[in-house]
């Protein structure tokens, strides 16, 4: 399917999906919202795609809400339910991600900003340029942190660091979001896109089943005490051990060759 604002690129079993809207430093449209949704339910349910990029176009990796589209409404003196707009869109938009039943590679190729940061949170990698910066910029115009924020930012960098970055909104480095964990990876800014598939292609010949059911894992689990996620390790290794994948691996294993994992 065409899109307005995303183009969607299949190589093998790797899908990459890159934000278009560079004017705007690939700025939270309705559009690129709907057309984000609309493309990440399709790769969710595709047995074919094993692994998801998730990138911009142009210096801008995702710079949060359009706030453009405020610019009528606030001048009319129209306060429209933001609270309504993101029940609609990005609450929509985040759980594709999360929920994704495969790996996820966030390949951060310049600013992210308010709910672009919370995009990169969302995705389970986070590879990024030299160019790349990152603001918390919510509060920076009367906000607080959505689309995730306040739950993946401290589960991914600690709460001390989170309510500093969420306070001030300032904006830090590529370097900086390494030290402190909000990134993975920093490569050179030329290097990111086949840092990022290659990385993508790797996870997309692993155990794809498994994979999605550790991810479903580590989401569950956070709320659970320790014999609550021991019986739900129990039943999802139960799922893990009917797989094709379980079996091809002990068989390589055993036959001391590569394995090869369908996926499923
Ligand atoms: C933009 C944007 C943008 C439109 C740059 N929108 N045009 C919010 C509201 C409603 C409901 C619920 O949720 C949310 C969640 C949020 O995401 S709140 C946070 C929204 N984002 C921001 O506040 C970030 C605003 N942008 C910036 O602070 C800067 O543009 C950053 C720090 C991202 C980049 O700075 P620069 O590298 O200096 O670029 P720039 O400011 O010159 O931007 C380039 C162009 O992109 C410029 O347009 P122009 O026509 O002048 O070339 C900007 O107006 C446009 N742009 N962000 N979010």
């Amino acid at each position: 399917m065409a899109y307005e604002q995303l183009i969607v690129d299949r190589d093998g079993p790797v899908a990459t999906l890159r934000m278009n809207n560079p004017d705007r430093l690939n700025a939270l449209s309705r559009t690129l919202t709907a057309e984000l949704i609309d493309a990440l339910e399709g790769l969710a349910s595709d047995a074919d795609v094993r692994a998801v990029v998730l990138t911009g176009e142009g210096r801008g990796f995702c710079a949060g809400a359009d706030l453009g589209a405020l610019e009528a409404p606030y001048r009319r003196g129209e306060r429209p339910d933001l609270g309504g707009f993101l029940r609609d869109g990005y609450n929509r938009l985040i759980p594709l991600l999360t929920d994704m039943p495969k790996p996820v590679v966030a390949a951060i190729n310049g600013v992210a900003a308010g709910a672009g940061v919370s995009l990169a949170l969302a995705c389970d990698f986070r590879v990024a340029s030299e160019a790349s910066s990152f603001s918390l910029a919510f509060v920076k115009i009367g906000l607080i942190p959505d689309s995730g924020a306040t739950v993946l930012l401290p589960r991914t960098i600690g709460s001390a660091r989170s309510l500093q970055l969420a306070l001030t909104g300032d904006r830090i480095d590529a370097a900086e979001a390494l030290r402190i964990g909000l990134v993975t990876m920093v490569v050179p800014s030329d290097a990111l896109a086949s840092e990022a598939t290659s990385l993508a292609t790797r996870l997309a010949a692993l155990p794809t089943a498994a994979m999605g059911m550790t991810k479903r894992l580590f989401r569950e689990t956070a709320t659970m005490d320790l014999r609550g996620a021991l019986e739900r390790e129990a039943s999802a290794q139960a799922e893990a051990g009917a797989t094709e994948d379980h079996l091809e691996g002990v068989l390589a294993f055993l036959e001391k060759r590569p394995p090869t994992f369908p996926g499923r």
